[in-house]
This record gives C-alpha cells, sequence and structure tokens, in this order.
C-alpha cells in the first residue's frame, strides 16, 4: 500500500538537542550559529554587500543574495562583534543554507508545523486564508504576530497567494510538482505574548513551515530530499482532507458540491487517497523518531477536511462544525470534543473510519476538524459571491499552539 521512502541520510537531523533550520532542516548546535554582519543598515559603516554563494546556492538564484558577510563567533546574549567592521549584529543565520534564523527562534526551536495534503486538498487556498486571518483578526484575538522570516516569503506570498485569492479572487492554479515548482517553503515566526501568573510578560514563538507540497510528490524518487526532511524535522502536522475524495462523501454533497467539481471524476490516483498520503508521511516521521513500528509517535497530528462547505446544509445545521467557534484567545476543549467527535462520526459514516482508526494507532495524538478556506462554493475558476469567508480555517493552529503550550484550554461547561 505504502512505498518505502528513500532513507535520507542527514547527519544531526535526528539530533533535537539544537536549533533546526526551517529553511534546509539541518541542525546545528545554538552555540555554534554564525552572525550576518548588519552591513550599512541603519548608516552605519559596516561591511559591504558580497555574494554569498551558500544562500545563492539554495535560492538557486543570485538574486537578493548580496549582503554582508557571515561570520562565525561565539557570540553573547545572542549578539556578536563583526571581526571585519567591529560593528555589533544580532542578525543569525543557519550554517549550511545561510537563511535567517531569528533570534527568537534560536531560543525555542523545536516546533515547526509542517502542511501536508493531497493534490486539490486545498492546501494553497488553505496556507492563503490561514496566513492572512494570522495576520489580521485571529492574530489579534491571540495577542500574536505572525513575521515572515526572509524577503522571499513576503513576495511570494503576496505575489501567488493574497494577491490572486483576496485581492482577485482568483482560484489559485493547481501546484507544479515539486520536481519544477518553487522548492522553497515559506517561513513565518508566530509570536505570542503571554502574560504569567506573576504578572511576568513573556514571548513564546512557533516557527510556521509551510511548503505547497503535493503529497503525491512524496513518493517519487524525483522529489527533492528537502521534503523529506521537512517532513522529518516537523514537530506538528497539519494534514488536510478533502471530504470530496472519501468514498462515501458524496451522497453528502450539496447541489453546489457537485456543480464545482465539474463533473470531474473521482481521482483514480491511488498515491492521492488520503490514507495513502498520511501514510507516508508516517513513514517518514518513523525514520527520524527511530520509533518501533508498533509504538505511537509522538508528533501532534491535526487532520482537518477541508471544503466543509460543499456539505449539505441539513448535515450542518444544528452541528459543532456549523458554529462558530467560542471563546476568545483561548481553546474551547468543550467545543473542540465536540467537533473532533462528528468529524470522526463523519468519517465513520463516509467509509473512512480507517483514516481514524490508522491515525489512532499511528500516533499518540491526533485531533480531528472541519474548516472551510472559502467559505462557499466557487464558481468558474473565481471565488464565490460573497468573497473569501473562511469558517474555523484557524481551528488546527489553535489546537497545537495549546499542544505546545501556547495557548490556554478553558472548559466553559466547567467540568
Ligand atoms: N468549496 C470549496 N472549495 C475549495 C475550498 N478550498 C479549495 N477549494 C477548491 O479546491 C481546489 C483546490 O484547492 P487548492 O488550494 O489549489 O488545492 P492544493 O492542490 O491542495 O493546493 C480549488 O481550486 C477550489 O476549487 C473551500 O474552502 N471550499
Ligand atoms: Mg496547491
Ligand atoms: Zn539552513
Ligand atoms: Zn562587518
Amino acid at each position: 500500500m505504502t512505498r518505502p521512502l528513500a532513507r535520507v541520510g542527514l547527519p544531526g537531523a535526528s539530533s533535537r538537542n539544537g536549533v533546526t533550520c526551517p529553511y534546509c532542516f539541518a541542525s546545528a548546535a545554538p552555540q555554534r550559529i554564525p552572525f550576518r554582519c548588519r552591513g550599512q543598515a541603519g548608516g552605519t559603516l559596516g561591511c559591504a554587500p558580497v555574494l554569498d554563494e551558500r544562500l545563492a546556492a539554495y535560492t538557486g538564484s543570485t538574486a537578493g543574495a548580496s549582503l554582508p558577510p557571515v561570520f562565525a563567533a561565539a557570540g553573547r546574549k545572542g549578539r556578536a562583534d563583526c571581526p571585519a567592521c567591529g560593528r555589533p549584529t544580532g542578525n543569525r543565520v543557519c550554517p549550511e543554507c545561510h537563511n535567517p534564523l531569528p533570534s527568537a527562534y534560536c531560543d525555542s526551536p523545536g516546533r515547526i508545523v509542517a502542511l501536508v495534503g493531497a493534490k486539490n486538498a486545498g492546501k494553497s487556498t488553505y496556507i492563503a486564508v490561514l496566513l492572512h486571518e494570522l495576520m489580521n483578526r485571529v492574530g489579534t484575538e491571540l495577542d500574536a504576530s505572525l513575521v515572515a522570516c526572509d524577503d522571499r516569503t513576503i513576495e511570494r506570498y503576496k505575489r501567488d497567494f493574497a494577491r490572486p485569492l483576496l485581492e482577485e479572487r482568483r482560484l489559485l492554479p493547481t501546484t507544479a510538482s515539486a520536481a519544477t515548482g518553487p522548492r522553497e517553503p515559506l517561513v513565518y515566526l508566530l509570536t505570542r505574548t503571554r502574560r504569567g501568573r506573576f504578572a511576568r510578560a513573556r514571548n513564546d514563538s512557533l516557527a510556521l513551515v509551510l511548503f505547497d507540497t503535493a503529497g503525491e510528490d512524496l513518493r517519487s524518487r524525483e522529489v527533492t530530499d528537502l521534503h523529506l526532511r521537512y517532513l522529518e524535522a516537523a514537530d506538528a502536522i497539519i494534514f488536510l482532507v478533502d471530504p470530496l475524495e472519501l468514498p462515501g462523501a458524496r451522497g453528502e454533497l450539496s447541489r453546489g458540491g457537485e456543480v464545482s467539481r465539474g463533473g470531474d471524476p473521482p481521482s483514480p490516483d491511488p498515491d492521492s487517497e488520503p490514507l495513502n498520503v498520511i501514510a507516508r508521511v508516517t513513514e517518514a516521521l518513523r525514520q527520524r523518531h527511530g520509533t518501533r513500528p508498533g509504538d505511537p509517535l509522538p508528533v501532534p497530528v491535526a487532520v482537518a477536511l477541508t471544503k466543509i462547505d460543499v456539505l449539505r446544509p441539513s448535515l450542518l445545521r444544528q452541528s459543532a462544525l456549523h458554529r462558530t467557534r467560542s471563546g476568545t484567545g483561548v481553546l474551547d476543549l468543550d467545543d473542540r470534543d465536540a467537533v473532533d467527535a462528528q468529524v470522526r462520526a463523519l468519517l465513520h459514516d463516509w467509509r473512512s473510519g480507517q483514516l481514524d482508526t490508522y491515525l489512532g494507532q499511528q500516533y499518540a495524538d491526533h485531533a480531528l476538524f472541519g474548516l472551510s478556506a472559502l467559505g462557499g462554493v466557487p464558481e468558474a475558476g473565481r471565488v464565490g459571491a460573497g468573497g473569501v469567508r473562511p469558517h474555523r480555517a484557524e481551528d488546527p493552529l489553535l489546537w497545537l499552539l495549546y499542544r505546545f503550550g501556547l495557548l490556554d484550554g478553558v472548559r466553559p461547561g466547567g467540568t
């Protein structure tokens, strides 16, 4: 059913003592992370830019790779003086690929969230909408900032995600295969300020590393090692499932849902079946964790049914999925349980209970979600008339924040 993955011999990838680079997934001991001179930023007389060959090799282009030099130094409190110009800097970079490593990330490493799903599951749309929600409504609610870690992420988010979908309301083009498409992830740092019991504010950070990769690519030999390393390095997974791909779900579609499929036959490719995609990811994770096949993996997995707007209204009425999330700045655990139970019931009704069973066997902790990134059925390649109106898109991330101790859980029912 699943095919064995080529073993990726990346020294250090399995070590969790160091900082894992969210770009190339190399691991470095915190004291061995080099610095980049601040150069002439802020009108100081620092070093002039030079071509950074490691960064150019990573991005595959010399554009944007002329930067002040990188130097190794022990540093003190995350700062060091450039040996060439003497100016202090706090900018740190990955020793392998020279991409920036934000200091908040170096201080609290080990929280890489990976997003996975078969082709057409709704990944690109979800990335566009989730990031927008985090930068706006949800970010405000959580007292959290979402900051791109590099300029390429800012540009690509605008050009490939936000502008077409959110401004021009066009559906996003199908993601190119990893063999030809962009091989770089979008990298963000989500930082949340929390006030502790003794009123001391503390910032906690999480790296959101989003590869817009088709799950099918994971099977093929031409896929870059990078994608396997990505999965191996993940500390949490958001797994997106298109309910229209589940065998028993078709009867539950509202008419609009059927129209939106455009009469497409279901995908004949067994590699894009949700269970097979998650099984390939599971194998990659096992490589890193070195667990025995019978032992559950410690990585939390959020499994979300996307496009729930296509389900018949009668199915959603009075359901937990249909409600809007309650609570602000906290995770409502009663609501979480209700949604989890409802999605589990749907999976079983749709002859997809195996997916739930498999996850329960393989992972110590998995949670089920239902969401809609668009909030309505698209028509003729465009977002529906009401615009993009996400429903519960942030839920999987809130749960992961809760699991990482960045968000409190409450039971309004009081149990
Ligand atoms: N009804 C509905 N359709 C969606 C939603 N999100 C995505 N889609 C549809 O699913 C298609 C594939 O989405 P996309 O994000 O490109 O999937 P990817 O291949 O996983 O990146 C889109 O073109 C839309 O037609 C949603 O929230 N609701
Ligand atoms: Mg895509
Ligand atoms: Zn790196
Ligand atoms: Zn310098």
